[in-house]
């Protein structure tokens, strides 16, 4: 038997390139071409009176300067709105260069071409633009109360109203015997992926046709997008996604201004250009999310049950909603949890501000919705003087009413259908874990010594592997090797190798001989791209099915040649043989050079072995007659619906009396995604949601002012987390397979980021003794709580 790779802990092959500085990133790519600055807008809100660019002309080096004027056709056409929604009435998108009007500061006016960026800088400063101010909406309450408008023609800033309804929930919260009413906040935060955007583009005139490498989490959307805008066949464009130095979400609005307009100047001016974000551009020019104010209305019975829960949410959705109101659904969707919700009913305003595009940043609205429910779930079991982990396990859905329909309409347009999970299991581990009925004796000896400790927990459950389908490529080579090739993009998660295992396995090879491209549209030119953790089921499950039509034809190949019944016949490490009679072999390869009628093998011996006829038979036909040449296979995998992962995250924190700095003494993570492909892997994503979940709970935000300036855009004020600041994680894995596709998957890769502050509020309140309603939380604002609790 060929050592088994699914599940195994195999060391992620990608690391030792990308740890040593071999990565190649888009910015590597194209030196000496023509380089992109824009000038952007430091108003929040204005009118555009006027651009003078003349004092930029002779500047030495200067190219091209262009002002939307200057943009023909589609190019200057707003982008386009990607997840149109009925909720959506007042959609708006941006112009790639602004037209008439600038909604947020960074908001790109002039590009610039130049020799290099430093010129291209320099003629920036040098450009004069005239604006008329415009009043600014700023913070989610002031959009509210709609005093002044972002959009001139959207009234009350509400781009959409979205209702999610399942039962009579105002009616059910009006006849509990219990009622509680909670008001609470997330702020913006945003991903800061290490590499930032980029954008290289070539144009080849005699081939007419358009490379375009960029730093994107969708290669083939943004391949459609450039062919559409620059009016060119699809079949004219390749895009490119090389290595990608994290995207975390950000990445995936396809397209970006500047992914249309550097690939247009290219075919423009006819030569290399090049644009790469810095990091203040990055701030205020790319997107943001989380943001939110929440009202919660919840009906109870003494037990804890939940009767009805009636959740109102405004959500500050920037000034444009080039994704539509995918954050809000996802939400409303999945603000559920494990949980019998007994009526629900969430109504979200998406408000407009002028601040920059909220987007989604890993876990997608699910922090937010996360927030509501699991502070809920505190609420009442303080409300109650019941354990928290009790009001829990009482309202989880039990694996036995898998599949769990709740009665909901998911953001893939299907209905909310959890598809397995076995939630009171992992609440037993993870009390278990953390030594969750022990902690009231630790509490005690910790407060004898005069430290002041606290324990919290929360659960979630996260729609993964969204459709509509994923596919696969799969070939063996005439050497043995393994080429695999699916058109989604990476940006650390360790597809190369995952998908390895699984080729790997299906095929009877060892995983070494089988190498992954991906984000290359040359290779695989349909897909839909890395987002909502949806590769490891989508592609996972195409690349799956492509190796067993692959491993189907070797077996018949190979039958030919041993004059075998294929049924009777394995893959054990790269050989295939006759079951029980391994004298009879034939190797992959050699079924490689016999599967092609141009018989070329990389060995004499194999040439002479194959180059004639199948060995069985000299008369019959090198591929049988309804078999395409080459061993080699394509497949698509396009789920039914979402899988449902799910997780429960438990944090014992230590907080300073004096100064309240808030120290996480553990971290415990239990989780369950099906079958693991890999759980060094799960636990490596794991890890990096954590950090980031632990980042918005207590040190990132984005903080504007009234103005729309947003004050702390560099990494000097915005508190990314180091290692020193990131607990230790323990993790434990619950494997609930799915049963909607073929290997059981379900998705991994925004796990960890989604509790975060949710179980650190759960902490905090726990060791205060008062309710924690918004986060992040930084130790002075914690000490301010403490001084106004104390007042009381
Ligand atoms: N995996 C596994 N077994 C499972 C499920 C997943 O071994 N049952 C593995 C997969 O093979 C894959 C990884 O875990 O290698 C994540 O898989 P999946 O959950 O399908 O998520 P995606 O690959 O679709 O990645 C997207 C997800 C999202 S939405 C964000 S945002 C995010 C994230 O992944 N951005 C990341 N993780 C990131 N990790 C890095 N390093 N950089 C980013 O930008």
């Amino acid at each position: 038997m060929t050592t088994r790779s699914l599940g195994e802990p195999v060391a992620r092959r990608e690391d030792p390139r990308l740890l040593s500085g071999q990565g190649r990133y888009v910015d590597d790519i194209g030196t000496g071409a023509l380089e992109v600055a824009f000038v952007r807008s430091p108003h929040a809100h204005a009118r555009i009176v006027d651009i003078d660019v003349t004092g930029a002309l002779d500047v030495d080096g200067i190219v091209a300067i262009y002002t939307h004027e200057d943009l023909p056709g589609r190019v200057g056409e707003p982008l386009p709105l990607l997840i149109p929604h009925d909720a959506l009435t007042h959609g708006r998108t941006p112009y790639p260069l602004a037209k008439d009007e600038v909604n947020h500061v960074g908001e790109p006016i002039v590009m610039v071409v130049a020799t290099d960026r430093y010129v291209a800088e320099d003629a920036c400063d040098r450009i004069q633009v005239e604006f008329d101010f415009l009043p600014p909406v700023v913070g989610i309450e002031v959009a509210r109360d709609a005093e002044h408008l972002v959009h001139d023609d959207v009234p009350g800033n509400v781009a959409a109203r979205l209702v999610q309804e399942s039962g009579d929930a105002r009616a059910a919260v009006a006849q509990a015997p219990h009622v509680l009413e909670l008001d609470l906040e997330i702020e913006r935060s945003a991903s800061m992926p290490m590499e930032g955007k980029a954008v290289f583009a070539r144009w080849d005139a005699d081939d007419t046709s358009l490379r375009v490498y960029t730093s994107t989490q969708a290669s083939t959307s943004v391949r459609a997008a450039v062919a559409a805008k620059l009016e060119l066949p699809a079949d004219r464009v390749e895009v490119v996604a090389p290595d990608v130095g994290g995207g975390f979400g950000v990445k995936i609005v396809h397209p970006w201004p500047e992914e249309i307009l550097v690939p247009w100047a290219a075919v423009t001016l006819g030569r290399e250009v090049k644009w790469t974000e810095d990091r203040r551009e990055h701030f205020v020019s790319s997107a943001h999310e989380r943001g939110q104010l929440q009202h919660v209305k919840v009906g109870f019975d003494s037990e804890g049950r939940l009767h009805g829960l009636d959740v109102t949410i405004w959500h500050d959705n920037g000034a444009y909603t080039p994704y539509g109101i995918i954050v809000p659904i996802i939400t409303t969707t999945q603000l559920l949890g494990p949980y019998k919700p007994g009526a629900y009913r969430a109504e979200c305003f998406s408000l407009y501000t002028n601040t920059v595009i909220v987007t989604p940043y890993r876990g997608a609205g699910r922090p937010q919705g996360c927030f509501a429910m699991e502070r809920t779930m505190d609420a009442i079991a303080d409300h109650l003087g019941l354990d928290r982990a009790v009001v829990r396990e009482r309202n989880f859905i039990r694996p036995d009413e898998m599949p769990y329909d709740h009665g909901l309409v998911f953001q893939d347009g299907r209905p909310l259908i959890y598809d397995s999970g076995d939630y009171p299991a992992s609440l037993d581990k993870l009390k278990k874990l953390i030594g969750w009925d022990e902690f009231d004796d630790y509490r005690a000896a910790a407060r004898a010594e005069g430290r002041q400790v606290g324990i919290g927990m929360a659960c979630y459950v996260e729609g993964t592997g969204v459709g509509p389908y994923e596919g696969g490529f799969v070939k063996v080579e005439t050497d043995g090797s393994v080429v695999v090739a699916t058109g989604l993009t990476t940006q650390g998660q360790g597809h190369q190798t995952a998908f390895a295992q699984i080729v790997a396995d299906e095929l009877g090879v060892p995983v070494e001989k089988v190498t992954v491209t991906t984000g290359d549209t040359r290779r695989f030119k349909y897909a839909v791209g890395t987002f909502a953790s949806r590769a490891a089921v989508m592609s996972g499950n195409a690349v799956a099915l492509a190796a067993r039509n692959v491993r189907e034809k070797a077996l018949r190949i190979a039958g030919e040649a041993l004059e075998a019944d294929p049924r009777d016949l394995e893959i054990v490490d790269g050989i295939v043989q006759v079951k029980g009679t391994p004298g009879a072999t034939v190797p992959l390869s050699t079924v490689a050079v016999l599967s092609n009628p141009l018989r070329y093998a990389f060995d004499e011996e194999t040439q002479r072995a194959t180059q004639f006829a199948t060995p069985g038979d000299p008369e019959k036909p090198p591929v049988a007659e309804d078999d395409e040449p080459g061993l080699e296979g394509t497949d698509y995998y396009s789920p039914a619906r979402s899988t449902f992962a799910n997780g429960m995250h438990a944090a014992i924190v230590e907080i300073d009396p004096d100064t309240a700095e808030i120290s996480i003494l553990r971290y415990c993570v239990v989780h369950d995604c099906g079958t693991l492909i890999n759980p060094r892997i799960v636990e490596g994503q794991i890890h990096g949601g954590v950090a980031q979940g632990v980042a918005g709970a207590l040190y990132e935000r984005m903080v504007y002012d009234d103005a729309g300036q947003l004050l702390n855009a560099s990494f000097m004020d915005f508190l990314m987390p180091y290692a020193t600041e990131v607990p230790r994680i323990e993790a434990d894995h619950l494997e609930t397979p799915s049963p909607l596709n073929p290997l059981g998957i379900k998705g991994a890769g925004e796990a960890g980021v989604i509790p975060g502050a949710s179980v650190l509020a759960s902490a905090i309140e726990d060791a205060e003794g008062f309710r924690i309603s918004r986060m992040p939380i930084s130790p002075s604002e914690l000490y301010e709580l403490r001084q106004r609790h104390e007042r009381r």
